[in-house]
């Protein structure tokens, strides 16, 4: 059978999985909130990544279940860790395209977080740069309906796509997350260097926090932290993690 065929009885066999990131604060070096990352645990082929079967699913689909599931899943572990925690927790998920667009997202959006009874402001929706810049002027109106709902939004991969400084300043944005390729390369050369100092000075200037993703090492995070960067997330603090090692990650000082 081939893989579309099989995703399609994924959900009902139970062999989707969310795994959760820490976001880390650098201001206190707490752990600010999760990113769900999600996982199929195929019975043959192990664990397949999300890069695999997510352009499948959304080709034949069955992104719109899926992002259901995802992110019904998100908010009631969200909404767990606020009870056992006592704080609220925030979580990001990662929204496709086709997901976004499509008709009835802002209501499937609106009933996952009544019946979870999450707070919508600890709910972050990661769209990419390519989405946004797609068809602008519906996406600014959609984005203005979720954050009406008062839902945090962030571009996720930020530089990787092309973004239009003209749209970019007029969307209902909050957080920015630098690509992990820029991180990456920061220490490369002096252009690689400034190249990131001038994202974080557009950031700054269109009044959104940053997030820098994939920060490996100690060197990458105090260059960061001097570059005015304020969370971080990568595998320097810890990989995608299963909701029962993540919750011990909750109180945890960086
Ligand atoms: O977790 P990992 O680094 O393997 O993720 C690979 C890619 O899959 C990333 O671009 C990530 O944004 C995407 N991804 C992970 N989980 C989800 C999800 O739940 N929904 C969507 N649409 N994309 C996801
Ligand atoms: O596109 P998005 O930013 O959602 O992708 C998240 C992906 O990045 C996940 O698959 C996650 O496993 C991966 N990731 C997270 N931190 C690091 C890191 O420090 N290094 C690398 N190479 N990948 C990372
Ligand atoms: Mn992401
Ligand atoms: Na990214």
């Amino acid at each position: 059978l081939e893989l579309g065929s099989q995703l399609r009885h994924s959900l009902e066999r139970d062999e989707l999985a969310l795994l959760y990131q820490p976001m880390v604060q650098l201001c206190d070096g707490k752990t600010a909130g999760f990113e769900a990352l999600l996982r199929w645990e195929h019975p043959e082929h192990g664990t397949v990544s999300p890069n695999t079967f997510i352009p499948i699913a959304e080709s034949n689909g069955l992104i719109i279940e899926i992002g259901k599931w995802v992110l019904r899943k998100a908010c009631q572990q969200a909404m767990q860790w606020q009870e056992e925690f006592g704080r609220p927790i925030m979580i990001s998920v990662n929204v496709s395209v086709r997901q976004l667009s499509s008709t009835g997202f802002v209501e499937a959006v609106t009933e996952t977080l009544e019946e979870t009874k999450l707070q919508p402001e600890c709910l972050k929706l990661e769209v990419t740069e390519s989405f946004l810049m797609q068809d602008p002027e519906s996406t600014i109106e959609l984005l203005h309906q979720l954050r009406r709902i008062g839902l945090t939004i962030g571009i996720d991969d930020f530089g990787t796509g092309y973004s239009s400084l003209s749209y970019l300043h007029r969307m209902p944005l909050d957080i920015l997350k630098v690509d992990r390729s820029f991180v990456e390369s920061m220490f490369d050369s002096e252009k690689n260097a400034s190249l990131i100092r001038s994202i974080l000075a557009l950031a700054k200037s269109l009044e959104l926090n940053v997030v820098a993703e994939g920060v490996e090492t100690l060197a990458q995070l105090q260059r960061l932290q001097d570059l005015g960067c304020h969370f971080v997330q990568g595998f320097y603090f810890s990989q995608p993690v299963k909701p029962e090692c993540a919750s011990e990650l909750i109180n945890h000082r960086w």
